[in-house]
């Protein structure tokens, strides 16, 4: 019997550590497949806690789901420091704060934005282009053309903090993406309300120092995020061409259409990365994942990704199990 505050441990897997008051509880998230009341909500990193905190509470309050996840990701978008989500990301090699985000909900919609300059909140341009376009995926320019046009203020993202430590790395130039970097990366949310619809969301500024125009996993659908609410949803971080090549994503949520849980997909996807990739050691990728039952699972390649899960009477930051 899984109790709200612990998890089942069973046979074989990798151990997971909750992080809990004082208590540190071993822990295999997702791997016994039961009912599980919602609403949930599950999201990448330590400080996804306070980004599920606001979903969960607009949920609780009789509010949308889909305004849960946008307003839940808005609050890491807004937090200047936060060195890799809206105001305060880390800049390209040329000094542009850019900015991915993607949306889906239950009723498969999605909308995305890439590349997109000198606004805040990219996960409401990409709800405004799901719900207000024929589109998908609007990009740079375009995409703040679109923002502007819907009322978002133009603003600088790229903070006094971030600007210094990009001046700090222009010094040497040397580019290689920073494995689980500052422990805090892309903000990615997935959310299931009290009826058991799901909706998931992600945003970030990608890879610190990225070449100019370099777009993520992020923003598109089936690499940094997918959902199908009769399944259930998936959302990436870490070294997003990892996942774009394996459409990391959907592949987790295919493999829980196929009868696998949570906890097995995001395993079988994250090996999947590995096999195709001898240079594993040498970068991270997460995911995590939740189904149709409300539980959920999460892995990575290496050790130090944590992700926040939040019930109405839970309150976690979990050690996500990992390959290596
Ligand atoms: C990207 N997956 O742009 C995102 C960023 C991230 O660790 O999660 N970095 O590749």
């Amino acid at each position: 019997m899984i109790t709200r505050r612990k998890f089942i441990v069973t046979g074989t897997l990798a151990a997971g550590t909750v992080l809990t008051g004082k208590d540190e509880i071993l822990a295999f998230p997702g791997s016994k497949r039961e009912k599980i009341a919602s609403p949930v909500v599950v999201s990448t990193w330590d400080f996804g806690e306070k980004a599920n905190a606001e979903a969960l509470r607009i949920m609780l309050s009789k509010g949308s789901l889909l305004d849960a996840v946008e307003q839940g990701i808005n609050i890491i978008e807004a937090d200047p420091e936060n060195s890799s989500v809206g105001i305060g990301g880390f800049p390209d090699r040329d000094g542009f704060v850019t900015l991915d985000a993607c949306i889906m909900d239950s009723q498969g919609r999605a909308g995305s934005v890439t590349f997109l300059q000198e606004i805040v909140h990219p996960i409401s341009v990409a709800r405004l282009v799901m719900e207000t376009t024929p589109h998908v995926m609007l990009s740079g320019s375009g995409a703040l053309q679109f923002a502007v046009e819907k009322g978002f203020k133009r603003e600088n993202l790229l903070t006094e903090k971030s600007k210094l430590a990009w001046e700090e790395w222009k010094i040497k130039s040397n580019y290689k993406p920073v494995i689980n970097i500052e422990n805090h990366d892309t903000i990615g949310l997935l959310a299931m309300d009290e009826n058991g619809d799901i909706a998931g969301g992600c945003s970030t500024s990608g890879l610190a120092y990225k070449i100019h125009g370099r777009v993520g996993d992020s923003p598109i659908i089936g690499a940094g995020l997918y959902v199908d609410n009769e399944i259930g949803a998936a959302v990436a971080t870490g070294l997003g061409e990892m996942v774009m090549k394996t459409l990391g994503s959907f592949l987790v949520v295919e493999l829980m259409r196929n009868g696998k849980s949570p906890q097995q997909a995001c395993e079988i996807a994250i090996e999947r990365i590995v096999r195709k990739n001898k240079d594993y050691k040498e970068f991270q990728v997460g995911i995590i994942a939740l189904d149709k039952s409300g539980n959920h699972g999460a892995y990575a390649i290496q050790k130090g990704f944590t992700y926040a899960l939040n019930r109405p009477d839970e309150n976690n930051i979990i050690n996500a199990p990992s390959y290596l």
